[in-house]
Order: structure tokens, then C-alpha cells, then sequence
């Protein structure tokens, strides 16, 4: 109800982060965009398999004057993998800790992105070659604001180009090339990669490194389908440079879940040279998070931060400040960032203390911690509990209904259509 509401608002004004003067609207009135990269996890960054690089484009951005690379950023997500990412990049709101909150809360009141940005002139649209309705996108983008989104209806879908969960990346980005030039600029777009998908599937001609030789069969063709997806996305790059957009657009590019599981633990001991313990599972939930804006100033950073981070780091970097929603998540590149990071079952991730699986660890060794820190990481422990607990009020409770910023209008998602015959 609306006194729930009263709660939330109090508590997100109180854990709103001011932006950082050096980078609010830094990329104002720039296109934006995303470019979600699937189950790319952070230890490919970096990783030499036989002495050769894996994602040779990937890293090259690390070092890119333009582009902030954020090493200890992690993703979030739950049951709703990819979903769940989109979930809360859209809306700095958490999944849910059962099911996928896009396929159940789908005609829920939202104040995302595109909607926020599409009453400041954006247009708006998503790029995906697979059918719609996986994960009920073709109606939570309703929801959401999104003016077009470009279904596996608008690609060729050639059977010799598909993947199990549809167009290979490589023909599926200069397949969108044209209807991301039909936007109106500027323009908040994203593009759903699937090439890197679990079991990590590709044909012998399209392989150009070796596959690891863990033994076990995901893990070792993973490194080949992630140089697969670092080549597609250099491809793009290309495209964006030659065209002119690179110039006037931020970048945006995110790893949406892990894509090694822990029941593969055993091979990534030799992936990684060294025993797992669970602190280190929780660790390789690390993913890549690159921010690129023309101008900016850019580097590593190494912030603790997540997914639910993205949606203000974004706003402010285009010059609109968050002060008046509901977000769950800090601006990254605010003084006042919180480098508190939960995971969805209550586990959490931050510089001094981490918490996995009811243990608490010293961050820095690995470590339990003794008796002499219980109360600073039970402390932790309940903020964390507390703010996915007000999260879920919103989305089960469907509390935007009861609140907008002056500055906001309600999406009437009637007004939305993806059928191919729109113009
Ligand atoms: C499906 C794709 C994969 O369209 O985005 O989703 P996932 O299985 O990673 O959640
Ligand atoms: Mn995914």
C-alpha cells in the first residue's frame, strides 16, 4: 500500500548518492548504447589461454582513454538470469529471489530507463535476434517505455547463422545496422548478444583459438565462443567508428551472469591455477563493466559496485539527477557511492567484509573473520537484508503505482506495439 511506499522513498532519498561534479552530463544529450554481453564472466579479462589472449577487443577497451573499466563490479542476478540483468538495469529495482520478475511482474508500473530518457527526446529501442516473447520481453518493453524493439522477426534468421538462442552475434550486429540508423537521435539503445550461451556450442569454421583442455566440455569451448563475442563486438565498434556515432554516444557494455557454474568448479581449478573455496565462487561473480563516453577521462576503477549501480551512474553521466526515484542502486562515480554489493540470496560482496553462504570473510585475505568484526559484518548483513526486502516491496507490491517524480508521466504501455507493420 501507499504507506509501503512512504517507507521506500524514505529509505531510497536517504541512500541517494549527489553526483560527482568531474562527471555529471559528461555525455549529456549523447546516444546511448548497451551493449549486454552474455554470460561473460571477469576472469576472461586478461586470461591468456595458451599464451594468447581470449578477448584480445575486451581488454584492449581496459586501456582506452574514453573508457572506464571497473574491475570489481558483479552481477546480481538470479533464476532470471539474462532477465534479471535487464531487470535491474532498467530500473535500479532487484529481481525477485524466486522465478523471473520480468515474466511475472510484466505489467507492473515502471519508471526505467527508456521511459525517463523518451521524455527527454530519446528514442528507444532494443536489438535481439530471437523470438520475442523469451523471457516476456515483447511485454515488459511496454512497460518499460521501449518505442521499438527489434525481434528476430526483423533478421534474416538463416538457419546456417543461428545459435540455440538465436543469431549468431557477428550477422546479428550488421543485421541491426539499418534499423539502428532509422532512430531518431539521440537514440538509448540495446543490443542482447546470445553467441557466448551455455553449452558454449560453435562450428569448427568460426573457432580462432583453441578450446581450453580442462577436460570438462562447457568450460573448455567457453573461451572459444567468448573470442567469438570479442570479435562480433569489435565488428560493431568498427561500424560505430566509421559511421560517426562513436563520436556522440556512450557505451555501455555489461556481463549479464556468470557463465561457468559452480558445479564446474573442478575445471575452473585449472582454469584459474588454484583451488575454489566459496569466497572465491563468490568472487568469480565478478563481470566486465565498461563505461565509455567521448571525452570522458577513463581508466580502472576498482569500486565495488553491481548491476543495480548502472541506471544512476547512467542518469547522471547524461545530466539527470536521481534525487526524486525510486532506485535501489549509487551512482558509481559518486563520492558517495555504496560499495556495499548484495547478492539476491542475501549473500554480499564489499571492500572490508564479504558474506557466502551464512560465512563472513575478510575481503582482502579470504579469510573468516574473528569474533573482534562479527558486529560490523552483522550490521552489514541487515542493511543488505533491508534493502532487497523494501526492493521486493516495490515489485511485488507494485508501489510506482502510488508515486512519480514531478518530473516523470506514467507510461501508458497501450501505446506500445512491435508488430512488424509499425512505422
Ligand atoms: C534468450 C537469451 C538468453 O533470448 O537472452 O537468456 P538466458 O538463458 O541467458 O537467461
Ligand atoms: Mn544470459
Amino acid at each position: 500500500n501507499s504507506d509501503d511506499m512512504t517507507e521506500v522513498i524514505n529509505y531510497t532519498k536517504s541512500n541517494y548518492a549527489e553526483p560527482n561534479t568531474a562527471y555529471f552530463g559528461a555525455g549529456k544529450g549523447m546516444n546511448v548504447i548497451y551493449l549486454h554481453l552474455e554470460s561473460m564472466q571477469n576472469f576472461l579479462i586478461d586470461y591468456k589461454l595458451n599464451g594468447e589472449e581470449v578477448t584480445p577487443f575486451l581488454n584492449s577497451l581496459t586501456k582506452d582513454q574514453n573508457t572506464l573499466y571497473f574491475d570489481n563490479f558483479f552481477h546480481q542476478t538470479a533464476q532470471g538470469k539474462t532477465s534479471d540483468a535487464e531487470f535491474i538495469l532498467e530500473n535500479s529495482l532487484y529481481g525477485l529471489p524466486q522465478g523471473s520478475a520480468f515474466t511475472t511482474k510484466g505489467l507492473n508500473t515502471f519508471q526505467a530507463a527508456p521511459a525517463i530518457l523518451g521524455q527527454q527526446g530519446y528514442s528507444s529501442a532494443v536489438f535481439h535476434g530471437n523470438s520475442g516473447s523469451f523471457w516476456n520481453r515483447d511485454e515488459i518493453y511496454k512497460s518499460f517505455g521501449y518505442q521499438h524493439f527489434f525481434d528476430e522477426k526483423y533478421y534474416s534468421m538463416n538457419p546456417e547463422d543461428l545459435a540455440e538462442y538465436g543469431l549468431m552475434d557477428k550477422p546479428f550486429f550488421e543485421e541491426s545496422i539499418p534499423m539502428l540508423e532509422s532512430l531518431p537521435q539521440p537514440f538509448y539503445t540495446k543490443f542482447i548478444t546470445v553467441s557466448n550461451h551455455y553449452p558454449y556450442p560453435l562450428a569448427e569454421e568460426e573457432t580462432t583459438i583453441a578450446p581450453h583442455t580442462t577436460g570438462d566440455k562447457s568450460v573448455d569451448t567457453y573461451f572459444q565462443t567468448a573470442r567469438y563475442a570479442d570479435e562480433a563486438l569489435k565488428q560493431f565498434f568498427d561500424y560505430l567508428k566509421a559511421s560517426g556515432l562513436y563520436d556522440h554516444s556512450i557505451i555501455v557494455m555489461y556481463g549479464d551472469h556468470y557463465g561457468i557454474s559452480e558445479n564446474h568448479n573442478k575445471a575452473m581449478e585449472k582454469v584459474l591455477g588454484k583451488e575454489i573455496t566459496d569466497f572465491d565462487s563468490a568472487g568469480l561473480q565478478r563481470v566486465p563493466f565498461f563505461i565509455r563516453v567521448p571525452g570522458m577521462e577513463g581508466g580502472v576503477s576498482h569500486e565495488y559496485g553491481g548491476q543495480i549501480d548502472i541506471l544512476p551512474t547512467l542518469l547522471h553521466l547524461l545530466g539527470i539527477d536521481t534525487k526524486d526515484y525510486v532506485q535501489f542502486g549509487t551512482d558509481l562515480l559518486s563520492e558517495q557511492h555504496d560499495d556495499l554489493v548484495p547478492f539476491r540470496d542475501g549473500s554480499f560482496m564489499s571492500p572490508t567484509i564479504s558474506s557466502v553462504g551464512g560465512k563472513f570473510y575478510d575481503s582482502t585475505t579470504g579469510l573468516e573473520i574473528d569474533e573482534t568484526r562479527m558486529e560490523e559484518a552483522v550490521n552489514l548483513q541487515n542493511i543488505v537484508e533491508n534493502k532487497l526486502a523494501l526492493s521486493d516491496k516495490v515489485v511485488n507490491g507494485d508501489l510506482l503505482r502510488f508515486y512519480s517524480p514531478d518530473t516523470f508521466t506514467p507510461i501508458d504501455r497501450t501505446q506500445y506495439n512491435y508488430n512488424k507493420t509499425q512505422d
